[in-house]
């Protein structure tokens, strides 16, 4: 079914500390996202760069934090244009660091909230992203975008979150860096958990496939944000925080496979691709092309389902 895709271009970078991160919208447009996304027959509007919100004075108790007033008003900024994109369509925002998804995330649960439905959340990365501001170590506020959406406490100086989503809605996927911290604070929230662990065993798919069935019982909107480290480094190294042992090839593109049989995607964040350190662009093709495969690219289109 054709869609219409909305680009958000959020060039956001102080939720880290690599450089390199701000060129990423402008390297997903040059890897051709919009014509790959036009080629599979979807409307494409692309709504250009944001800036953030006027930065207003905001401090945190952790000294570790850094940049909270830039990202605060990233997030603002974010969640009103998520808000308004979700009513136009499929909103597609392209990062910038993981800390896009505080504003990104917020805009769709307002939205949800509004049209009375459950939101889910996939979240594809290395990393568990539960930090608070309070508990955060490096300072780093790309580390805490699932916490916030969760309606976890500790974010003094950030809109309240419009429609905290409930921890059984978030599905973590791919996980192998998980700080201490965010390890205590999982233990007392019911989040689905499926770690390279649990990949490993199981695979991709059974795992997937119940979440997303969840979803589809619920009649939920579902919001999915794909981190660069979600995939293995040796296939997607233009990323500030590698961990080995991700996800290969095959299994993100058949993770974006299954999405699109589902037909349950309402938004998407691409995030972390950080061109400074790509080699002659293939991560940022490789995201691209995991786009195509989530919006219906596939090897050979089967006239019925036969793999169900
Ligand atoms: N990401 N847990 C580490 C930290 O600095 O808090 C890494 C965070 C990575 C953030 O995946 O977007
Ligand atoms: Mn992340
Ligand atoms: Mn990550
Ligand atoms: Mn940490």
């Amino acid at each position: 079914m054709p869609r219409t895709c909305i680009l958000i271009g959020a060039p956001i970078d102080a939720g880290q500390k690599v450089p390199g991160c701000i060129m990423g919208p402008a390297a997903f447009r040059t890897a051709g996202l919009a014509r790959a996304l036009s080629d599979l027959g979807h409307d494409v509007q692309d709504y250009g760069d944001m800036t953030a919100a006027p930065l207003r004075e905001v401090t945190s108790p952790n000294p570790a934090v850094h940049s909270l007033p830039e990202i605060v008003a990233w997030t603002e900024a974010l969640a009103q244009a998520g808000a308004r994109a979700m009513q136009a369509g499929m909103p597609i925002f392209l990062g910038g660091d993981h800390s896009l998804s505080l504003g990104s995330v917020a805009g769709v649960a307002a939205h949800a909230a509004h049209a009375g439905r459950p939101l889910f959340v996939l979240w594809l990365d290395a990393h568990s992203d539960f930090h608070t501001p309070a508990t955060t170590q490096t300072g780093n506020l790309h580390g805490t975008p699932v916490a916030y959406l969760a309606g976890r406490d500790g974010f003094d100086g950030f809109p309240p979150f419009p429609a905290a989503v409930p921890p059984e809605n978030i599905c973590l996927f791919g996980i192998r860096s998980v700080d201490p911290e965010e390890h205590a604070a999982l233990l007392t929230h019911e989040v689905e958990i499926n770690d390279m662990r649990v990949l490993d065993e199981r695979g991709v798919v059974a795992p997937l496939r119940s979440f997303l069935e969840r979803v589809a019982s619920a009649r939920g909107m579902l919001h999915v944000s794909l981190d660069v480290d979600f995939l293995d480094p040796t296939v997607a190294p233009a990323v500030g925080t590698t961990v080995p042992g991700g996800t290969t090839f095959r299994e993100a593109h058949l993770v974006m496979e299954l999405l699109h049989e589902s037909g349950l995607v309402t938004s998407l964040d691409l995030v972390e691709l950080n061109p400074f350190l790509d080699e002659r662009g293939r991560t940022a093709r490789l995201m691209v092309d995991l786009v195509a495969s989530l919006m219906g690219r596939k090897v050979f289109d089967r006239p019925t389902r036969s793999f169900a």
